[in-house]
């Protein structure tokens, strides 16, 4: 039987990764159509042909097919469907004084630590690695800046973390599931080792031991991968 759900995008975008992290742990079936973004594939799916759209093919038995985009509406659907195992915190969980610190979480990964970590350090370093034409230095002082915002980034993020487990402390959140995808990807660049704070370290080792994430692993930097 086909699954019910498909996701368009490739593994190796961090926003599908996000929401495939969600599906599997959820235990969600789907299948995936793999398109980089800007594919005349990706424009079928996506007014603006970006990365991912969750098609949800039936609804009270009857087949629809419905197009459903943007990261935000697509985990809000997959809460709602799936309300069991929560990714989500209640107020006080955590560390957190109120739960929606959690969202807060998620959208300075999206809106702001997705363009730092990707188009500031991790695609100039592996474009760089690609083309091999740079010599190491030549890439350092192009990402100088990138790397100087990579790190206040990294450090907000550690400082908005519970001081031990995952974000926002013993329960997995859709914070971890949008943050992991960056990192991930960044673990693979000379600059994870060298300006990444002692927390995030101790998080991502947390995060490498959950099946979601090994499941989710094939076709992303992390395994060497390209889109
Ligand atoms: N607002 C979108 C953003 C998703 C996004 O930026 N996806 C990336 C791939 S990880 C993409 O499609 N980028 C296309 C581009 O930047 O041209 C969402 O939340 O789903």
């Amino acid at each position: 039987m086909s699954a019910p759900y498909t996701i368009v995008g490739t593994p190796f975008s961090t926003f599908t990764r996000a929401i495939s992290l969600g599906m599997k742990h959820k235990g969600l079936p789907y299948n995936q159509i793999s398109t980089p973004p800007l594919t005349s594939i990706a424009f079928d799916y996506h007014p603006f042909g970006f990365l991912p759209t969750l098609v949800i093919h039936e609804i009270d038995g009857k087949r629809v097919d419905l197009k459903l985009r943007e990261s935000h509406a697509i985990l809000r659907y997959i809460d709602r469907v799936a309300p069991e195992p929560k990714l989500e915190i209640k107020s006080g969980e955590g560390g957190a004084l109120v739960e929606e610190k959690m969202w807060e979480f998620v959208s300075l990964v999206a809106f702001f630590g997705f363009p730092i970590v990707e188009g500031g350090v991790v695609k100039p370093r592996v474009k760089a690695l690609d083309e091999g034409k740079l010599s190491d230095t030549q890439v350092r002082a192009q990402i100088q800046e990138g790397v100087a915002k990579l790190s206040e980034f990294l450090a907000l993020m550690a400082s908005l973390m519970a001081p031990e487990g995952f974000a926002f402390g013993e329960k997995l959140t859709w914070a971890d599931f949008f943050l992991y995808p960056l990192l991930s990807d960044l673990s693979m660049v000379p600059e994870w080792k060298e300006i990444v704070p002692a927390r995030i370290y101790s998080w991502f080792d947390r995060m490498a031991e959950v099946e979601a994430v090994k499941a989710t692993a094939a076709g992303t930097l992390s395994v060497g991968a390209r889109p």
